[in-house]
């Protein structure tokens, strides 16, 4: 965790995950880009980029990738910095076909708009971290097919990279498929220019505290149903059973919350709110 937060603000490890689920991962993400054209990126501007793909909402389409976004390792590597109840913000793919351009140098979600500095409380610092994320390359990570680019260190400034500066002092992350690289989502980075002959696919994680609004709508991405019937944990990082928003005007009329309660309206979850109004 300190090497995270207060040191170079990324961590690398190698052969984390087996080979045959990346295999596996990195087929099913082919084959989605080839069924879903078109979807929408970030970071490249406003242009129609058919050299870049992005699928979204991993978690519903293959029991892998929920196994990916809910690993052991990965959760108890976060929840020191994001808490026990941290939730999966985004599990989704971006694929670089040869062509692809790079990126702006940026931070993530839910900072990527610290660009407009006045939309954020004037105080914002890194003292701590409302989200951070994970790479799993499921090819090769090469200089030439597009190797993330990050700033170590600058998780620390909580501000919107600068591009001359960003040039000056990134390194690549050249890593091996099924290797993790995780870093606060204030690490400035950027995914580079695929000047190779082949595509390069990872799939990117984002993870937040459990109050933050997350970027995939899970409660319309998945049947709550479907959902039901995942793993606890899965179910928790989809926050399936985190009650707020809520209508409260329908919750019981008693003292829910708090330390003294009996349960706390968070370990009954968003299910309290329908009994109430059956
Ligand atoms: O694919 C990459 O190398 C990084 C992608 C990224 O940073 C993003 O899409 O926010």
């Amino acid at each position: 965790m300190a090497e995270l937060c207060d040191g170079r603000g990324y961590l690398l490890l190698e052969d984390c995950f087996s080979e045959a689920s990346v295999l596996e991962a990195r087929d099913r993400i082919y084959a989605l880009v080839r069924e879903e054209p078109g979807r929408t990126s970030h970071f490249y501007g406003d242009e129609v980029n058919a050299t870049q793909a992005r699928v979204w909402n991993l978690p519903a389409k293959g029991k892998v990738f929920r196994d990916l976004c809910a690993d052991p390792d990965i959760l108890s590597l976060m929840r020191p910095i994001l808490g026990q109840d941290l939730m999966l913000s985004s599990f989704a793919a971006n694929v670089l076909h040869p062509g692809a351009q790079a990126q702006e140098p940026h931070v993530d979600y839910p900072y990527w708009d610290l660009h407009a500095r006045h939309r954020w409380p004037s105080t914002l610092n890194a003292s701590f971290f409302l989200a951070v994320e994970t790479v799993i390359p499921l090819d090769e990570f090469t200089v030439e097919n597009g190797a993330t680019a990050i700033v170590p260190e600058s998780q620390s400034l909580a501000r919107w990279p600068d591009a001359a500066e960003f040039a000056e002092r990134s390194v690549r992350v050249c890593m091996r498929p099924g290797s993790l690289l995780m870093f606060p989502a204030l690490l400035w980075h950027a995914g580079q220019e695929n000047r190779s002959s082949e595509s390069r696919a990872a799939l990117l994680g984002s993870y937040t505290v459990k109050s933050v609004k997350p970027i995939e709508d899970w409660s319309r991405c998945i049947e709550r149903q479907v959902a039901e019937e995942y793993s606890e944990e899965m179910q928790q990082l989809l926050g399936l059973h985190y009650p707020y928003p809520a209508v409260m005007d329908r919750l019981p009329a008693r003292s829910s919350e708090g330390a003294r309660s009996k349960q706390s309206i968070l370990s009954q979850g968003a299910d309290l709110e329908r009994e109430a109004v059956r």
